[in-house]
């Protein structure tokens, strides 16, 4: 299978804040009726129509990671789990609106999971320090969703939302907020379908796939990591990838 065929996307976030129902919901399109606790971690997948309604379109594979776990987890439960934040496409971070402490560990999970390079795992958060700069080049696309909209008032959800912002602006993320007991929330044409395809769409490494530009007589290739044209034989191994696109 060619390595575009599939990206792997890791779902983060605390206990019991949904990310298994999140992640039947996603790849299932149903309510998980009996969620049991995850044990180490479960992968599912979700098929993905890139660039939907466009001429690249083309159907993937989207990998959901459930890594499971406590982000205050003892050094070597950490860097056992940091054997799946190898070649990462996207992460979703997971937090329940309900329960701020859940949102406030989603910097913790980052920190983690983005940062594991620099800093051994097991140190990064006992100080409590906290860098937004330290994110500033990350190239990975972020996905924020908040669950369990459902059991916050309606009188109370500009608090609460006001209230876990800070996430926006720590990881400048795509945001959602639903309940994965209902599959409204991620009905086709919804704002929060738009959101999700979007991106799922930024998770596909781009930067190797070379589009040819077919005239009448001459084929050249427009390179996206280059900008500019470029010839076919630079990325034979990409074959398989190219999307075809007609000038
Ligand atoms: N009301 C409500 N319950 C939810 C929601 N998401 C998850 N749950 C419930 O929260 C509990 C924990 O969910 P689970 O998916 O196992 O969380 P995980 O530990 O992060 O995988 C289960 O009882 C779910 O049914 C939601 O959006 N709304
Ligand atoms: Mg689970």
């Amino acid at each position: 299978m060619a390595s575009l065929d599939r990206v792997k996307v890791l779902v983060l976030g605390d206990s019991g804040v949904g990310k298994s129902s999140l992640v039947h919901l996603l790849c299932q399109n149903q309510v998980l009726g009996n969620p049991s606790w995850t044990v180490g971690c479960s992968v599912d997948v979700r098929v993905h129509d890139y660039k939907e309604g466009t001429p690249e379109e083309k159907t993937y594979y989207i990998e959901l990671w459930d890594v499971g776990g406590s982000v205050g987890s003892a050094s070597s439960v950490k860097s056992t789990r940091a054997v799946f934040y190898n070649s990462v496409n996207g992460i979703i971070f997971v937090h329940d609106l309900t329960n701020k402490k859940s949102s406030q560990n989603l910097r913790r999970w980052s920190l983690e999971a983005l940062n594991r390079d620099l800093v051994p795992t097991g140190v990064l958060v006992t100080n409590g320090d906290y860098d937004r700069e330290q994110f500033a080049d990350n190239q990975i696309p972020l996905l924020v969703i908040g669950t369990k909209l459902d059991q916050i008032h309606e009188t109370k959800r500009h608090e609460v939302l006001t209230r876990t912002a800070f996430l926006a602006e720590d990881f400048n993320p795509e945001e959602i907020n639903l309940d994965c007991t209902n599959p409204r929330y991620l009905a086709a044409g919804s704002s929060n379908a738009v959101k999700l395809s979007r991106f799922f769409d930024k998770c596909f490494p781009l930067r190797n796939i070379c589009i040819p530009i077919i005239d009448s007589l001459l084929t050249s290739f427009y390179c996206p990591q280059l900008e500019g044209k470029c010839g076919m034989t630079q990325h034979t191994g990409h074959r398989e990838e190219i999307l075809f696109k007609r000038r």
